[in-house]
């Protein structure tokens, strides 16, 4: 018996999104996406890399299906790319889209691997885009036709699907930061609406699915919460923290999981809180199946009486260790709290990692082998507090490291390598790093080694 074992039915997996890992992007009549035209400004991505050939995952599939065997995982997230079936977003279908994710679905079931499909993973299609994209509560209509289309082709083989990807990252940082496409810097107001569509577009797609698969699919949604850690494990600061969790992801996942807006967002949003009906609030806080969380990284939280919520945000302190960008600091006790906050507040659905991993500096050394030594550690440390979580009956019930393969990092490009296994991008060579080996012996003895 191993120290950090893992409850019996517990889910292994990798995953991946479509614009990052399949290249080929404009193939057998894929429309133009928004990353895609964003990608083509000069400037704009570092090194102006576009992902056109990238890890080509359209055409080395069945080599990536066997990659996933070798490690013993037992699901496999992906993305699908809407304008590959919708190449305007909505109205004309192209056939040969939906053929690639048939041969893709196929491959893996031969296999023995489960398809995890996420309906989108930020590759808008650009004539969405050009009509207003997240700003305009079209797309969402739009997302939600377009889910329904999907599930009635693919629900006789494919059970489990997440609607939408981090809402986050695709509207605040698109439409507000402008690190994302479109690149745009528009006011709080708009900023906040396009969050609300996004949850919008979560919710409309739930429906959508629902009503277009056989009952035994179910469908979450991925989300990327702030990951709010106690400094202090005490039953004060625990609250503190817990109340933090629920306020600073009011917007998102406090709204979807509960249904409304808190109340102290309504209040700190003030004349910036978007536009929106009773309806909509019915349709976003429909009850999902399962919770999907994608963490990286954490806040630390101390309980403070004179804060005017009770808690207060500890900024990090300019020593603390990050991985190999800046934004991801270390912090493995995130993987614990952020289902065990989940699991707190709002009960019931049982909880999946869909996202976990970091980037290394990887360097393929004189012998053939990538030591990845940092990301190996990042892994071991952060699976314990996933384990954690699972031993103290938090109902954690699956795992997806990100990401299976070296992949194209937004804005950074080819730059940041998140693999477990590296690509070679001139020769498309897939070699399984150190951690690969790794992730493969623990999924083996089903624990933390
Ligand atoms: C996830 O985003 C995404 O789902 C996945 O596609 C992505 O590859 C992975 O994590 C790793 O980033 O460069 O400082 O402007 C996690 C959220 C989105 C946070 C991109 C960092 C860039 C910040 N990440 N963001 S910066």
């Amino acid at each position: 018996m191993h120290t950090y074992s893992f409850p019996k039915d517990f889910l292994w997996g990798a995953a991946t999104a479509s614009f990052q890992v399949e290249g080929h992007l404009e193939a057998d009549g894929a429309g133009e996406s928004n990353w895609l035209h964003f990608c083509r400004k000069p400037g704009t991505i570092e090194n102006d890399d576009i992902p056109l050939v990238g890890s080509s995952q359209y055409t080395l599939y069945k080599e990536d299906v066997q990659l996933m065997k070798w490690l013993g995982i037992k699901a496999y997230r992906f993305s699908i790319a809407w304008s590959r079936i919708f190449p305007e977003g909505t109205g004309r279908i192209n056939p040969a889209g939906l053929d690639y994710y048939n041969r893709l679905i196929d491959e893996l079931l031969a296999n023995g691997i489960e398809p995890w499909i996420t309906m989108f993973h930020w590759d808008l299609p650009q004539a969405l885009e050009e009509k207003g994209g997240w700003l305009n509560k079209d797309t969402c209509k739009a997302f939600g036709d377009y889910s329904g289309y999907v599930a009635s082709k693919i629900t006789d083989r494919v059970k489990r699907f997440f609607t939408v990807n981090e809402i986050i990252c695709f509207t605040r940082a698109g439409y507000g930061d402008g690190g994302s496409a479109p690149g745009l810097r528009l006011g709080r107001k708009e900023v906040n609406q396009t969050i609300h569509n996004g949850c919008l577009a979560h919710g409309m797609a739930l429906a959508a699915l629902r009503a277009n698969a056989p009952k035994d699919v179910i469908v979450g949604l991925v989300d990327n919460p702030g990951n709010y850690v106690p400094a202090i494990e005490t039953p004060e600061h625990i609250e503190a923290t817990r109340k933090a969790f629920r306020l600073q992801n009011g917007q998102i996942l406090t709204l979807i999981r509960e249904g409304r807006y808190p109340d102290e967002v309504i209040a700190d949003l003030g004349a910036d809180m978007p536009e929106y009906t009773d309806e909509e609030l019915k349709l976003i806080g429909a009850p999902i199946d399962f919770q999907g969380l994608n963490i990286y990284t954490p806040e630390y939280v101390m309980a403070d009486d004179s804060a005017p919520r009770g808690y207060r945000i500890i900024p990090r302190c300019a020593s603390h260790p990050q991985m190999n960008v800046e934004w991801l600091k270390f912090g493995p006790e995130c993987l614990y709290w952020t289902p065990r906050h989940c699991h707190d507040l709002w009960n019931t659905v049982p909880i999946y990692i869909t996202e976990n991993g970091c980037p290394s500096a990887d360097r393929l050394a004189s012998d053939g082998e990538v030591y990845d030594t940092d990301r190996t550690m990042y892994l071991r440390t952060y699976l314990r507090n996933a384990q954690r979580a699972t031993a103290e009956g938090i109902p954690l019930k699956g795992y997806f490291v990100w990401s299976l393969l070296d992949n194209f990092e937004w804005a950074q490009g080819f730059q940041k390598r998140f693999g477990i296994v590296y690509v070679n991008y001139s020769t498309l060579k897939r070699t399984p790093k150190m951690s690969a080996k790794f992730y493969r012996s623990c999924i083996a003895a089903n624990a933390v080694l």
